[in-house]
């Protein structure tokens, strides 16, 4: 059983909502350490990585792209701990922040010579670029990023212009993509599995293939899991809700597939906003997800 390690990264730089940032704090306060201690794992916090608040004078808000240049500060430093964690054998627990974080969190793992899939469980696709984005916010571009499309300072972040291959990469609880983001989504080739398609076909037969997808001569697989491709109703603390989203059991039901594959080697938890939320019920579903996805089951 591989120890875990725990970063979290304060950043509401990539999205336009004040809160995000307090998503680490969110989640250590509904438990997470000792809901993974209590699974039996080694868990260690390595605490915050400095992050800029969005208030500062100095900052580039005016960019095409928002905060770009501190975004690309942030994804550097965060792919700089991701490296030595699983450099020394760890798992990588990274707790956001809006989810631009991953960027560091793929180019990290790339640079730990991981040969890694990619499973992008969210609402949206997060695969526009400065060409495509309708909002600027870089929270909507990591995806894009990671497989080497959109602007080239973030793009060459880490030395490898491709973080991940586009075979290897799904995308589970789609139901927001923007019209020129679902062009670049069928030119890479990136499976994409819509809510429509896990109404129709299950969670369990989605997953098993989305699974399968990731792991295909990889090896493992690196969770990037965004709350709000819960339905709202279950993650009500998010900057970009939107309805029709994967219910608890079909949110659990992903987790533990996952956790019975044995393929996980790092995950992201990102864009809980606890001033958005209904207590801090969007974190403490985060940690239940959490539990599953790390084998807790009921027997
Ligand atoms: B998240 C959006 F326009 N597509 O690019 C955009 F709808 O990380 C939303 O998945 C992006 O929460 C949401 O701004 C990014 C918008
Ligand atoms: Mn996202
Ligand atoms: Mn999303
Ligand atoms: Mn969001």
């Amino acid at each position: 059983m591989k120890e875990l390690r725990i970063i979290g990264v304060p950043s509401d730089l990539g999205q336009g909502r004040r809160g995000v940032d307090m998503g680490p704090s969110a989640i250590r306060y509904a438990g997470l350490s000792t809901a993974l201690e209590q699974l039996g794992y080694t868990v260690k916090d390595l605490g915050n990585i400095n992050v800029p608040t969005p208030e500062m004078n100095e900052l580039n808000r005016n960019s095409k792209l928002r905060y770009l240049h501190e975004v690309k500060e942030v994804a550097e430093n965060l792919s700089a701990i991701i490296r030595s964690v699983t450099e020394n054998g760890h798992l990588p627990i990274v707790l956001g922040g809006d989810h631009s974080i991953a960027i560091g969190s793929l180019a990290g793992m790339a640079q730990s010579s991981q040969n890694y899939g990619v499973i992008w469980f969210d609402a949206h696709g997060d695969m526009n670029t400065a060409d495509t984005t309708p909002s600027g916010n870089i929270h909507g571009m990591p995806l894009a990023v990671s497989l080497g499309y959109g602007d080239p300072s973030l793009v060459a972040l880490g030395g490898l212009t491709q973080k991940v291959q586009a075979k290897n990469v799904v995308l589970v609880g789609i139901r927001s993509i923007d019209s020129d983001e679902a062009n670049l989504i069928r030119e890479a080739g990136i499976r994409c599995y819509t809510m429509a398609e896990i109404d129709r076909r299950g969670m369990a037969e989605v997953m098993a293939e989305a699974i399968q997808i990731a792991t295909d001569g990889t090896d493992g697989i690196h969770l990037s899991l965004d709350l709000d491709a819960l339905d709202p109703m279950f993650a009500p603390g998010v900057g970009t809700p939107v309805n029709g989203g994967v219910t608890y059991r079909e949110g659990h039901l992903a987790m533990e597939m996952l956790a019975a594959s044995g393929a996980l080697v790092s995950v992201d938890v990102v864009e809980v906003n606890p001033i958005l939320d209904d207590g801090n019920r969007t974190a403490q579903m985060a940690v239940e997800l959490v539990e599953s996805l790390f084998g807790k089951t009921v027997l």
